[in-house]
């Protein structure tokens, strides 16, 4: 954890956030500020910048996560994507990987989150 981390904060429940998943390594979350209806960030809750900064056991839980989260969407068209450095569009300097539904205009998206 980092004492600075907005990622590491809402990991501790000292920032509230709007969580869908959780287990152990994994923290998956809405976004404060959607691209789409849905956009979630799935995170490892080991603190890192960058893709290159998080040990692979905890990596290897996280696009499973992903996965489930699309699943329980029901959203078959979607986009996960992951930045690292500024040049990159990465803001947050913790480690997440963004799930960005597109729901289908005329059926929307679906309807819940994983179970845990
Ligand atoms: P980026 O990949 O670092 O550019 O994305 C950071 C995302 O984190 C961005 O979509 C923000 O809306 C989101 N976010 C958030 O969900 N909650 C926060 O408290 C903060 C940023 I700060």
């Amino acid at each position: 954890m980092a004492a600075n981390c907005i990622f590491c904060k809402i990991i501790k429940g000292e920032i509230p956030s709007m969580k869908i998943f959780e287990s152990e390594k994994t923290l998956a979350f809405l976004d404060i500020n959607p691209l789409s209806l849905g956009h979630a960030l799935v995170i490892p809750k080991h603190h890192g910048a960058k893709l290159t900064d998080i040990p692979d056991d905890q990596l290897s839980e996280v696009l499973p996560v992903a996965s489930k989260i699309a699943k329980a969407t029901g959203s078959d068209q979607y986009n996960i994507l992951q930045n690292n450095g500024r040049m990159a569009h990465q803001v947050v300097d913790h480690v997440h990987f963004h799930f960005i539904p597109k729901p289908n205009e005329q059926e929307g998206l679906g309807i819940g989150w994983p179970q845990q």
